[in-house]
């Protein structure tokens, strides 16, 4: 197929299909987030700067021309990097605590439920690399004892993590000599809010190197367990066809949308709704079949393991209830709008919490425990095949637009398809245990011969203060054309599926040197890791990649790239990507401009620590150029 041939999706559809939801919504007095948002505007500026302190209740202070310090004394400096900070505990502090559920259900699995092995190898890998002993045991003996002892990773009381030996040994040295090495995760957090506590550090630069220190917490801790043990419990992932936008849903069948980050609670609804017993309970009320489809991270999720296809992102939530077919929308934990209580009562859609961490008014609650959720979500699929039919016909719009992609490439699956094309497969013996590993060096050998200028780690949110999805298919299709692979995660993931970007076919859209790549290996242009948690999967890629290349990682011509972050956890992942050895680009501002010694910090200040910073530019095409001249400044560091 020739580029012109091409008949992706575009920006301008998608927005077309929103603004068409949203007028139908304002017909029926439903309540969307484009409505809220005039309502807040203009948005606080002290906010916006970073400006404000609420820490203690002498304040709320803020700093102006005619106050140069907060009621304690505190200046704009300190009170901008406070709140940073504190910023980047809360990150560290969801994606870990993910994690830890994702222990206590590996600590509570056996061979005969829901919650079993279905990764041994990487079991068995991980046990080898913490000295866990699996010679001649039960293998779920194994798997209890490797859950305890990601458990003891939370507080352990001396030591650093065990995660962190994965890197190469000059990032290993760097952490300790500037003393961002996590110890404890649960230690870096509270360490975090301690130091930000009334009356404690008050030093700028101390403060951002914290931020880093609880940044690795969750990057080489919380989320690198979370997503080795959901791995383990639920497989590691593997490429499969899926397809991803509003158009997944079905006129005719019972839609299921499962929203989210935790996959313990989405797989356990995709399995039950697997059964014959529902498919049963499906015909006999007279309905075609369930149809489960994902949004945000738990999309990512449930699409890399079983192809169930991908409703949409962070600002498309709403939308999927719009659409007035959705019978029953279950959530997890994080990036759910609390809206979505009263927006649901607009509609027939039963809108099901299932986590203590968040608990949402106008919700029904069905608190999910590893022993008996799967019988809990088999009676969650009955109750929204019993809700089909009070789907009101006259509120129901689904737009067309779909399109078709090739997800899951976590490492391992990278390792195999550059396996095929150059027959590199070794087995190594690291502790013990058999690592089966290729290597990345047809990558390499691509990227030192110019064939591909280097890769872009795609990641983050959207966010309403640019145009949702604009900012990642822009700069992701200029990387493309540049000859630059871009891997994804997340709400960027999902921005790149709507747009065909993860076909195969958009290779026809990619420079000489990209398609080629493509082409040979049979991959699309724009690789799917996962979830947010497994942007510690691209810090294993890069850390890899230097490795087998043998050049200091901050050397290697990758970079992250988050052009429409939104979140906590996102100033969690950008500190370790940094802290990591990678340059950062963002298109959203920190919220910390009202200090100029933050501003120098964050993006200079930190290459005195890790080697790498953010570049902000809230421009998309400006970004990109920057992404792009970044890359080319690697390379000629290399003299490639
Ligand atoms: O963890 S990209 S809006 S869904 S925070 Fe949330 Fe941002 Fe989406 Fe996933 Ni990540
Ligand atoms: Fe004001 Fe200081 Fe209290 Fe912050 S900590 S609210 S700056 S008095």
């Amino acid at each position: 197929m020739r580029k012109e041939e091409l008949d992706f999706t575009t920006i301008e559809q998608l927005e077309a299909d929103t603004g068409k939801l949203c007028e139908m919504a304002a017909g029926l007095g439903a309540p969307t987030w484009q409505e809220r948002k005039e309502k807040q505007k203009p948005q606080c500026k002290f906010g916006e700067e970073g400006v404000c302190c609420r820490i203690c209740s002498m304040g709320p202070c803020r700093i102006t021309p005619k106050a140069d310090r907060g009621i304690c004394g505190a200046d704009v400096d300190t009170i901008a990097a406070r709140h940073y900070l504190r910023r980047a505990a809360a990150g560290s502090a969801a994606h870990s605590d993910h994690a830890r559920e994702m222990a206590h259900a590996l600590l509570k699995s056996s061979a005969d439920s829901q919650f079993r092995i279905r990764d041994e190898a990487k079991l068995l890998r991980v046990a080898a690399e913490w000295g866990v002993e699996s010679e001649g045991r039960d293998v779920y003996d194994v798997a209890h004892d490797v859950a305890l002892h990601g458990l003891n990773e939370f507080g352990k009381p001396f030591g650093a993590l065990d995660c962190l030996k994965r890197a190469t040994d000059e990032r290993q040295r760097v952490w300790r000599e500037q003393e961002i090495e996590p110890r404890a995760i649960d230690r870096e957090v509270s360490t975090s809010l301690h130091m930000t506590h009334m009356g404690n550090t008050a030093d700028a630069p101390t403060l951002v190197r914290q931020s880093l220190r609880v940044g690795m917490a969750d990057g080489w801790g919380g989320s690198m367990i979370g997503t080795d043990f959901s791995d383990i419990l639920f497989g590691t992932p593997t490429a499969r066809a899926t397809e991803g936008n509003l158009g997944v849903l079905e006129d005719e069948m019972v839609n299921i949308v499962v929203h989210g980050h935790d996959p313990a609670f989405s797989e356990m609804m995709v399995l039950a709704a697997e059964t014959p017993e529902i498919q049963e309970y499906a015909k006999s009320a007279g309905v075609k079949g369930v149809n489960m489809a994902g949004l945000c991270c738990t999309a990512n999720e449930v699409a890399m393991r079983h192809g169930v296809r991908m409703v949409g992102n962070f600002l498309q939530q709403e939308n999927a209830v719009l659409t007035g077919a959705v019978e029953m929308m279950c959530v997890d934990i994080q990036c759910i709008f609390p809206a979505l209580g009263p927006l649901t009562d607009c509609y027939h859609t039963i809108f099901v919490t299932s986590s203590p961490v968040a608990r949402i008014p106008g919700s029904k609650y069905v608190q999910f425990e590893t022993e008996t959720a799967f019988d809990q979500a088999k009676g969650l699929v009955k109750e929204a095949i019993d809700n089909y039919k009070n789907r009101d016909k006259e509120k129901v719009y689904i737009p067309k637009s779909k399109e078709e992609a090739t997800v899951g490439y976590p490492c391992e699956q990278i390792i195999l398809e550059l396996d095929d094309v150059t027959n590199s497969h070794e087995v190594k013996t690291v502790n013990g245990a058999t690592e089966e590993r290729g290597s990345y060096k047809p990558a390499i050998d691509a990227i030192r011969a110019g064939v591909l200028r280097g890769a872009v780690a795609m990641v983050g949110c959207n966010n309403p203060k640019v145009r949702p999805d604009y900012s990642h298919i822009d700069i992701m299709r200029t990387l493309m054309e540049h000859d630059i692979l871009v891997v994804t995660t997340g709400c960027a993931a999902q921005a790149a599926t709507k747009v065909g970007f993860m076909n195969k076919e958009a290779k026809e859209l990619c420079g000489d040197g990209l398609k080629r790549v493509c082409t040979l290996i049979g991959i699309p242009p724009v690789l799917h890791m996962g979830a947010c948690v497994d942007i510690s999967r691209m810090m294993l890629l890069a850390t890899g990649i230097a490795k087998d290349w043998g050049v200091d990682i901050t050397k290697i011509p990758v970079v992250g790239c988050a052009p429409e972050w939104m979140s906590e956890k996102a100033v969690a992942i950008a500190n370790y990507v940094v802290a990591t050895g990678l340059d950062v680009y963002l298109g959203i501002q920190p919220q910390v401009q009202g200090s100029e010694q933050m501003t120098e910090l964050i993006t200079e200040g930190t290459r005195g620590i890790s080697g790498a910073g953010y570049i902000i530019n809230t421009d998309p095409d400006e970004l990109v150029k920057a992404i792009i001249d970044g890359i080319e400044a690697k390379r000629k560091l290399l003299d490639i």
